[in-house]
């Protein structure tokens, strides 16, 4: 089934030239952007320097701390006026990344999304329930709007009150859902609660975070649904950058819109296809916000078999991270930030620890933290507001909610070499 039959039957070496192509167009573009025009000069590239696909190589790298670094519209290459639309990426210390949509970046991105509904042989018929956070988060609002250009019959129920979710699944006959594995999780157990079966639905779109294939068939029993990964991020419009078709074995990246490498993050060179690396992406149809080689820190591989349904390379579930970004509950933390909030707080000293757990199937982190004499009383009652304003601190700035235990100073291991302060208890694989 698809939504472009055109574009996604591409033969191989049409694919080719409409990527060369779009590159190109893109090498114009990010002209527009001082970063890159000073990027490219220094690298000694010109536009007769890209002659063909590997040609790219010559480019370097643009990373996260780059976009950081133009906070807010340092990227656009477009003037403000034409940018209809903003998301920022949360995971940073201070200010968030900023991504802009241009009209026509909105249009290629719900399309991105219709073709995966499709390709899963999701139609107009189906009632589909979007679970995931509609504010700055990009899951919400893109997979609502690529879901209403298939013309299906969307319910932005958005995110928390599961009771709640699960009357509307069952009253409005919801077929389709979309939200993180880990709230599926909760989501079938609360329903399971309520004596409720959940008959109606059929499809479970999960993403956002790493989940496993154990997760994938304890989903599928409990909620009685054919479960698919869909894998993408705000740098590069948000969902609908690679997503599983019925085979559900790899996810299709979209080609003509997307330039995949994978590189061995220490060295930055290109790794064998079947070989883990990191994934590396020039997207190709991006107005507002043009890149190029863009790191995204995903740890995965092109996978070595094709598939009967589409051409093109897949990429296998992604495993990891290359760097210290946590994903919890789909929202992406760097230990970083804690550290960034914690030193804010004079009553609280520099030593902390981090656990991570998945409890009830969803994640839950809490932050160990040693309390600083010198600041502070240790009397009872003011442990508890202490505690309290830890928790309220690390949840204005991760937005996320954590649970602070306050320790006695000292008492946290202290680190010679490289510092572990993250416990990361949750099983992926
Ligand atoms: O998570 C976009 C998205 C929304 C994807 C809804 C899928 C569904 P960000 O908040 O920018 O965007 O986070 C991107 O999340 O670099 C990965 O580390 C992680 N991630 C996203 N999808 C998956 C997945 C959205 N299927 C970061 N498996 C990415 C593993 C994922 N990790």
């Amino acid at each position: 089934m698809f939504w472009d039959k055109k574009i996604e039957t591409l033969k191989p070496d049409e694919l080719r030239e409409l990527q060369l192509k779009r590159l190109k167009k893109t090498l114009h573009q990010v002209q527009h952007v001082a970063f890159y025009r000073n990027l490219l000069s220094e690298a000694g590239i010109k536009k007769s320097s890209i002659k063909s696909l590997e040609d790219i190589r010559k480019i370097p790298f643009t990373k996260k701390q780059d976009l950081r670094n133009g906070y807010p519209f340092g990227f656009f290459a477009v003037p403000l006026k034409q940018v209809v639309r903003i998301h920022t990426t949360s995971g940073t210390t201070g200010k968030p990344t900023v991504v802009g949509y241009t009209r026509n970046d909105l249009d290629t991105w719900s399309d991105l999304i219709a073709r995966n509904m499709t390709m899963v042989g999701i139609t107009q018929d189906d009632v589909f329930q979007n679970m995931v956070n509609y504010g700055m988060f990009t899951g919400g609002l893109g997979f609502h709007y690529g879901a209403e250009k298939i013309g299906m019959t969307v319910i932005p129920s958005a995110t928390g009150n599961t009771k709640r979710q699960i009357e509307m699944i069952d009253d409005f006959g919801v077929t389709t859902i979309h939200c993180t594995p880990s709230y599926a999780m909760h989501l079938s157990e609360v329903a399971e609660e309520m004596k409720t079966s959940l008959d109606s639905l059929k499809t479970g779109l999960f993403g956002a975070e790493a989940w496993s294939e154990s997760t994938r068939k304890a989903l599928e029993n409990r909620l009685g649904i054919t479960a698919y990964d869909s894998y993408g991020m705000s740098e590069l419009f948000g969902p609908g950058v690679a997503f599983e078709c019925q085979e559900r074995d790899g996810l299709h990246i979209w080609h003509d819109c997307y330039l995949v490498e994978i590189i061995d993050p220490k060295t930055g060179e290109p790794v064998s296809d079947g070989e883990r690396g990191e994934l590396v992406v020039t997207p190709l149809a991006k107005e507002a916000m043009p890149l190029l080689r863009y790191r995204t820190g995903d740890v995965t591989m092109l996978m070595e078999d094709g598939c009967l349904c589409r051409r093109g390379k897949k990429i296998a579930r992604i495993t990891g991270r290359s760097d210290d970004m946590l994903v919890i509950r789909g929202i992406n933390v760097f230990p970083s930030q804690i550290e960034h909030v914690l030193l804010k707080i004079p009553e609280v000293g520099n030593q902390f620890m981090v656990y991570i757990d998945r409890i009830n199937h969803l994640d839950e982190m809490t932050v160990e933290v040693e309390i600083n004499r010198d600041y502070f009383s240790g009397e009872l009652a003011d442990l508890a507001r202490l505690q309290k304003k830890v928790v309220k601190e690390l949840r204005d700035s991760l937005e996320l909610r954590t649970t602070v235990k306050l320790v006695e100073p000292g008492s946290l291991p202290r680190f010679e070499g490289k510092s572990k302060r993250v416990i990361d208890r949750r099983e992926v694989i």
